[in-house]
């Protein structure tokens, strides 16, 4: 099929179902049968064509939703991902499947050459990883995962098992990537964040030399439009930093690209809360943790809250400088419960804007600034609207009490997700399918949104606060 019609063919948004009503199975059905296709026996893949192999925030977010459906292969799916964790503590970003051929996927296990490369960092042998890392979800899936079975979970001894892998891994971001000094975790590349071609690297990334285009073969535009997709450029230059980093032997503290992120810090600060509810659990309980969570949060603000914006902004650590970017990543830490309130007002504000949107013009958070001169309603993480980030600000809605705007969200993200058949990412204002369909972490987190207790006012977040069952 071209590309014209594969766009014409994509499945439509808000206005029209997806399925003719009355004929379609029900949401959870289908989004259980999302997860389902993706199940290898140990993992999920995050699509079947695009992405065949584990990575280690979209596991974070499946876990969240499949242990609804089975507490077991919640658990299974992080201990897979928890296997492959490196000696010096990183969990990498993906964990390969061996059995898919090399050529489905770039850059492929023999571009990160994890084994032999990553030896003095520890990397192990009987698997074969990328070198760099993603999003810390983990210990606040690990929580929830538990939540969802307290007894299978203690009867499996899963967070007795979970608990020193999840502290090594924090210890690693907070002892050896704080690049900047200034005690946040800074990201070496684009893919660690996970928002790859945000406009806020376009100003970092500028200073890095693109590998050559020949030097490489993209798998990706197989299976997505290139429309939708980071550009060749963008590629030359994720491929130059993660092989400068590879033939460094993965050690930190030398690229060129080096950022203070809003949303990995804080999603770092969810997780050590989470951490002491499971050391608590586990009756190992460390009286420095909570006051840790506390004193991130503190630091998180004085060093990337931009009151000018009203929201945070990352800061580019080899400038020396805030980005000047809106992304959706500095809304994120609306998640935290210990955040000024004024703060989270002023949040609230810049999220129900003309920035984002929400509740206005877009009826889920985009990626990107509306206003900013990058926006681009398709391409990836420079504006469309994904399912992770808007549950995060559901949470975070939800948690501070703003029960009207999260159970609007929430509702709009049901929509959507089933309209537009478990899309990668949507257009904010038109809800169009972009990406791939059938996408792991949209159909997991519509399961968890359906498992919620809104009139509660509970969810995921606040069981962190109260130990609720969530
Ligand atoms: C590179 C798997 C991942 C997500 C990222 C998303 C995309 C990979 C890619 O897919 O990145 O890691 O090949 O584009 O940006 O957030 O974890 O779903």
């Amino acid at each position: 099929m071209d590309r014209t019609a594969q766009r014409a063919s994509r499945p439509p948004g808000r206005t029209v179902a997806y399925e003719p009503p009355g004929t379609a199975p029900p949401l959870h059905t289908r989004a259980a049968a999302v997860l389902e296709a993706g199940w290898t026996g140990a993992s999920t893949v995050p699509s079947r064509s695009l992405y065949p192999h584990q990575w280690s925030w979209d596991s974070a977010f499946i876990a969240i939703g499949l242990r609804h459906l089975s507490p077991l292969r919640a658990q299974t799916e992080l201990e897979t991902l928890l296997a492959a964790q490196w000696a010096d503590g990183r969990i990498p970003h993906i964990v390969f499947n061996p059995s898919v051929p090399l050529d489905a996927y770039f850059p492929s296990p023999d571009f990160w050459r994890s084994s032999a490369a990553g030896r003095a960092a520890g990397a192990p042998r009987g698997v074969e990883t990328s070198g760099i890392v993603q999003p810390p979800v983990h210990a606040l899936a690990a929580w929830l995962v538990h939540l969802a079975d307290p007894g299978l979970s203690r009867a499996r001894g899963f967070l007795t098992r979970a608990y020193p892998r999840l502290a090594a891994w924090h210890d690693y971001l907070l002892h050896r990537r704080d690049l900047g000094g200034g005690g946040l975790v800074s990201v070496v590349h684009p893919w660690e964040q996970g928002m790859d071609n945000s406009p806020c690297w376009d100003r970092p990334l500028s200073r890095v030399t693109p590998a050559p285009a020949r030097s490489f073969r993209r798998a990706d535009l197989d299976h997505g439009l290139p429309e939708d997709r980071p550009t060749d450029l963008d590629y030359g230059r994720y491929v130059r930093l993660a092989a400068d980093y590879r033939d460094g032997g993965y050690a930190d503290g030398a690229g060129d690209f080096v950022v203070e992120d809003p949303a990995f810090n804080a999603l770092l600060i969810a997780s050590e809360y989470a951490l002491d509810r499971i050391a608590r659990e586990l009756g190992a309980a460390d009286p420095a943790r909570p006051d840790r969570a506390e004193r991130l949060t503190a630091t998180l603000v004085e060093r990337l809250w931009e009151p000018a914006a009203g929201m945070f902004l990352c800061r580019d650590v080899r400038a020396g400088e805030p980005i000047p970017e809106r992304g959706v990543s500095g809304l994120v830490p609306l998640l935290l419960p210990a955040l000024p309130r004024d703060l989270v007002a002023t949040l609230v504000r810049t999220v129900c804007g003309p920035h984002f949107g929400l509740g206005g013009t877009t009826r889920l958070v985009p990626s990107y600034d509306l206003l900013g001169e990058a926006f681009d309603p398709h391409r990836y993480w420079r504006g469309p609207a994904w399912f992770n980030t808007n549950w995060l600000l559901e949470q975070g809605l939800r948690l501070h009490g703003e029960r009207g705007r999260a159970d609007a969200l929430r509702k709009g993200m049901l929509h959507t997700a089933g309209a537009s058949g478990f899309a990668e990412y949507v257009d904010p204002y038109t809800a169009q399918a972009c990406g791939v369909t059938g996408f792991g972490w949209t159909a997991a987190l519509t399961l968890d949104l359906l498992h919620d207790r809104p009139a509660r006012g509970r969810n995921g977040l606040t069981a962190l606060k109260e130990g609720d069952r969530a």
